[in-house]
């Protein structure tokens, strides 16, 4: 079964974690989500009652490293999903980002400049499951 790394912001800020979630749910239907807590609403951006931060960073590493692919909502800016993009590309993943257009901000160079990744710009759910769908369909 394929293995999916979904990224999206958590200290970066919470905002778009109901997005998230159906982002998630979604892409259940093409392999195993390996990073389901992205998506949980109780996760807050402030909440320090988990793991270490070293424990955190190791886990998603070796995850990251074990994924086919890793999606990434890209809208709300996050260094961590920064991060996790620019590890994948090193590691020769397939990378999927996709950004919500109508949230009138623009994008890191360093991702839209990125010739090794695919974004794909969307306004609706229905219109980022279009885009996830094709993009299993091509690759996978
Ligand atoms: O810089 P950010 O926190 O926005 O980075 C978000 C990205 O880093 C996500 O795509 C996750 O894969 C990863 N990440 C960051 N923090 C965590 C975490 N707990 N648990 C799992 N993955 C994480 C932090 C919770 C904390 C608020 C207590």
């Amino acid at each position: 079964m394929m293995k999916i790394y979904f990224a999206g912001s958590i200290r970066g800020g919470r905002e778009d974690a109901a997005l998230y979630l159906e982002i998630i749910e979604f892409l259940k239907n093409y392999g195993e989500v390996l990073t389901e807590h992205v998506g949980n609403p109780t996760l807050t951006s402030i909440g320090d009652d988990g793991p270490s931060d070293q424990f955190i960073h190791n886990r998603d590493v070796d995850w990251l490293q074990s994924a086919d692919v890793l999606v990434a909502e890209v809208t709300i800016v996050s260094m961590g999903v920064g991060y996790e993009i620019g590890r994948a590309i090193e590691a020769g993943k397939k990378v999927l980002c996709l950004f919500r257009q109508e949230s009138g901000r623009s994008l890191s160079a360093m991702i839209s400049g990125c010739p090794d990744l695919e974004i794909k710009k969307y306004t609706t759910i229905t219109e980022a499951q279009r885009w996830v769908d094709d993009y299993f369909k091509r690759y996978f």
